[in-house]
């Protein structure tokens, strides 16, 4: 069969040329590697680049439908913190928290670039994480920690599949940068971060998702549902040294992102 040329369904509200020209990026990489802090360094450097971040406030805050006619009570009208759900009870809530974070990252990839970004002449939307690493990284692993069962995994990679085929134009990645760091580092960071939620997660844990990461991303010996994906562009970038507050090396690692966005 042959393979259907790239995004060629528009979204409604923008031109077709803008969505052909503009390049699509992942930030890839374990819990508190630092993507968060490297995309808000990429959202600084240029006009032309916009950054869409991890839909976390919405996982810590799951809001129930308003109900015009019933009068909620303030505790009533508080959300579900459904990570902490996930760290506390992983094996009751794993499903869940899988179905929420693929429903909310394929809204945010398929959201329309800002009025500023059309007006961009080289336009490149950065994603914190993507579809993919919901389900060859954490999904993935909480399968093999036995978290998911065989019929719960076996319905996430029927359904995961189905949705993006039916978007697969519209949320096509054109590369991925994968943050590379210890298990150890991305552990300091997290304690550094001290997101209540996260404070008991174990250096074992980091490590399985490193592991994931490692071979999904730097061996590429893992297999993929999505073609493309097979031979997507991969710009590794090592931040195990602090970048955060280091002039030169956020110089250093700028340089090497636009040097990858000219192959592209
Ligand atoms: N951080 C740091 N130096 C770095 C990168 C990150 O001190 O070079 C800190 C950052 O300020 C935060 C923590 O590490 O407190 C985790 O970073 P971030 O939230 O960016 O990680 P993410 O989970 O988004 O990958
Ligand atoms: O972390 C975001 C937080 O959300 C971190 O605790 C990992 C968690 N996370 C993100 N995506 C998933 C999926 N798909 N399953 C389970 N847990 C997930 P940060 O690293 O700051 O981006
Ligand atoms: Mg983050």
């Amino acid at each position: 069969m042959a393979t259907p040329p790239k995004r060629t369904c528009s979204s409604p509200g923008f031109d077709n040329s803008f969505e052909k020209r503009t390049k699509k990026i992942s930030i890839e990489g374990n819990i508190a590697a630092g993507k968060s802090t490297f995309v808000r360094l990429l959202e600084k450097t240029s006009e032309d680049w916009e950054v869409i971040p991890e839909p976390i406030g919405k996982w810590c805050n799951v809001q129930t439908n308003d109900n015009e006619y019933e009068e909620l009570s303030t505790s009533q009208k508080s959300g579900g913190n459904l990570l902490q759900m996930l760290y506390d009870k992983p094996s009751r809530w794993s499903y869940t928290f899988q179905s929420y974070a693929c429903l909310s990252r394929v809204r945010a990839q398929l959201q329309l670039p800002s009025a500023k970004l059309q007006q961009a002449e080289k336009p490149v939307q950065f994603f914190e994480r993507s579809v993919y690493s919901d389900r060859y990284v954490f999904a993935s692993n909480l399968f093999e920690s036995g978290d998911l069962n065989e019929t719960e995994w076996a319905i996430y990679n029927d359904w995961h599949s189905w949705l993006l085929s039916q978007f697969e134009s519209q949320i096509e990645l054109d590369a991925m940068i994968y943050l590379r760091a210890d298990p150890q580092r991305c552990m300091q960071r997290l304690h550094l971060r001290g997101r209540e939620e996260e404070q008991g997660i174990p250096l074992d844990y980091l490590e399985q998702l490193h592991h994931k990461h490692e071979c999904w991303l730097y061996d590429r010996s893992i297999h993929v549902d999505f073609e493309y994906l097979k031979d997507i562009p991969i710009l590794i970038l090592d931040v195990n040294d602090d970048f955060k507050n280091d002039r030169i090396k956020q110089e250093a690692v700028l340089d090497k992102v636009k040097e990858f966005l000219s192959t592209l």
